[in-house]
């Protein structure tokens, strides 16, 4: 099997040159769903796989704007729709000057699963920019944003392809870009989620990626009849994720003890309570500051320069920046000072030799395209609500945020478990590629 894995990547990186995140992405698809692939002669003879590591459409563009000093500025805008097998193609938007190709596709191709864990009906995609919003004024931003629509107003549409956030797009982001592409397509629809709730936006969608992360993390836990009531959590990241993951852990009894940002590392042995939590908020989304703040604040932290908070002890893990963020030293530190779950906020935080010390320890490893599912889940609820023009009350949202999670969890299980230990990698690539695999041999060589 590991040969055929192996010439099967051969044939990915040789179709697609130096982009490292997307085959690791898809490699770690590959080994999941091998066997699936070889005892079903429907999926080998239908090219399935070749099909399905190749985007249905990429749209790469310029995007020109000028600074508050009349400079010109140039940046590259792109959109990666990878599969519409199981709805319009629901693409989260990232504006980080990391972005490139082979980032987006591989963030397209995690979508694609995750959003058929869902249970929504969403096909995959991811769009962004190399656009750095940190240090920006209001102004550069909405002006890059519409020129960025200008472009991309085009290609989606609430049928086509749905918009949504990620790392460098919030609130003030998708009001402008809502804003430029209501004015260029002259309608008001649902093409992108994550709206003001005046205009459109479902309430908890802000909240659901957090709050979806630990509702997860606190399944798996009882799986191994724990809690997180009393467990040191430590999470990295300080932005919309981090932020109210946070907050639901303090409903569950857990004390976060770590945050970060690209600069470094906060530890706060005395726990993030709700205070230092408004403070941390008020500073990154209103202020745009750095965490190193929080020492200045609050004396009594630490602040550890240019580091992640992999080595401090916890018993939970929550990963809510980046990519990569968590490598095979750090994953065993986290071993060693007896880290028993660790949930992925973000997408792929771990690196592949992270990922296998984690399961071969059998400690609870929740992959990202299912405990940070909740995100994108509530907005496909986002989608409907627009649909049927009506809202719900955030208690009806989060009621069904908690459920879906709870249907991931149990899909993960059913899928991933082996001798007794659940591999919630395995089951949520296996179920995730099924629904993908079978929709598309239904709609026939498109
Ligand atoms: P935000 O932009 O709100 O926050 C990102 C946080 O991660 C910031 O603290 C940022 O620090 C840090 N970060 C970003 N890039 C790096 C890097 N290269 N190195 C170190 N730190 C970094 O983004 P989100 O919270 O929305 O996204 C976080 C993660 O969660 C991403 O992986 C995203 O794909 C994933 N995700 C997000 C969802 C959502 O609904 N928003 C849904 C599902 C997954 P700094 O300010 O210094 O850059
Ligand atoms: O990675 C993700 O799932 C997201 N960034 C959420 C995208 C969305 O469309 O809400």
């Amino acid at each position: 099997m590991s040969v055929a894995i192996d010439q099967f990547m051969s044939y990915v990186k040789g179709r697609n040159p130096g982009e490292n995140e997307f085959h690791q992405a898809v490699e770690e698809v590959v080994e999941s769903i091998y066997s699936v692939i070889e005892t079903s002669p429907r999926y080998r003879s239908g090219k399935i796989l070749e099909r399905i590591v190749e985007p249905e459409r990429v749209v790469i563009f310029r995007v020109p704007w000028m600074d508050d000093d009349g400079e010109v500025r140039v940046n590259r805008g792109y959109l990666v729709e990878m599969n519409s097998a199981l709805g319009p193609f629901k693409s989260g938007l990232r504006f980080h000057p990391s972005v490139n190709l082979g980032i987006l596709k591989f963030l397209a191709f995690e979508q694609t699963f995750k959003n058929s864990l869902t249970t929504l009906p969403m096909g995959g995609g991811k769009g962004g920019s190399d656009f750095d919003p940190k240090g920006k004024s209001d102004a550069e931003v909405m002006r890059f944003c519409q020129s960025f629509m200008a472009e991309l107003y085009r290609h989606v549409g609430p049928n086509t392809d749905v918009l949504g956030g990620d790392i460098g797009v919030g609130g003030r982001e998708i009001g402008f870009l809502f804003g430029m592409y209501k004015k260029l397509a002259n309608e008001f629809t649902g093409m992108i989620t994550g709206k003001g709730f005046n205009w459109g936006g479902s309430l908890i969608r802000p909240e659901s990626t957090g709050y979806g992360v630990v509702y997860f993390a606190s399944e798996m836990l009882a799986t191994r009849k724990e809690s997180l009531a009393g467990k040191r959590v430590l999470i990295s990241g300080s932005g919309n994720v981090a932020q109210f993951a946070v907050e639901k852990l303090h409903e569950y009894g857990a004390t976060v003890v770590t945050l970060s940002d690209s600069g470094g590392t906060i530890v706060d042995e005395d726990g993030i309570d709700r205070d230092k939590l408004d403070y941390v908020m008020d500073l990154k989304n209103n202020r745009r500051g750095r965490i190193r703040e929080y020492v200045q604040q609050y004396p009594q932290a630490r602040f550890l320069e240019n580091a992640r908070p992999w080595m401090v002890p916890g018993e939970v893990a929550l990963p809510c920046a980046t990519e990569n963020e968590i490598n095979e030293d750090e994953a065993q530190s986290l071993l060693d000072n007896g880290c028993i779950c660790v949930a992925e906020g973000a997408n792929m935080p771990c690196e592949p030799a992270a990922v296998e010390r984690f399961l071969n320890a059998e400690i609870l490893y929740g992959p990202g395209k299912a405990a940070n599912a909740g995100g994108v889940a509530v907005s496909g609820l986002e989608m409907t609500q627009n649909s049927m023009r009506l809202s719900w009350t955030q208690q009806e949202v989060d009621k069904r945020l908690k459920m879906i999670m709870r249907e991931i969890h149990s899909t993960c299980v059913k899928y991933g478990s082996h001798d007794g230990f659940i591999n919630y990698l395995d089951g949520a690539n296996v179920a995730g590629f099924i629904k993908v695999a079978d929709a598309m041999l239904d709609q026939g060589l498109v």
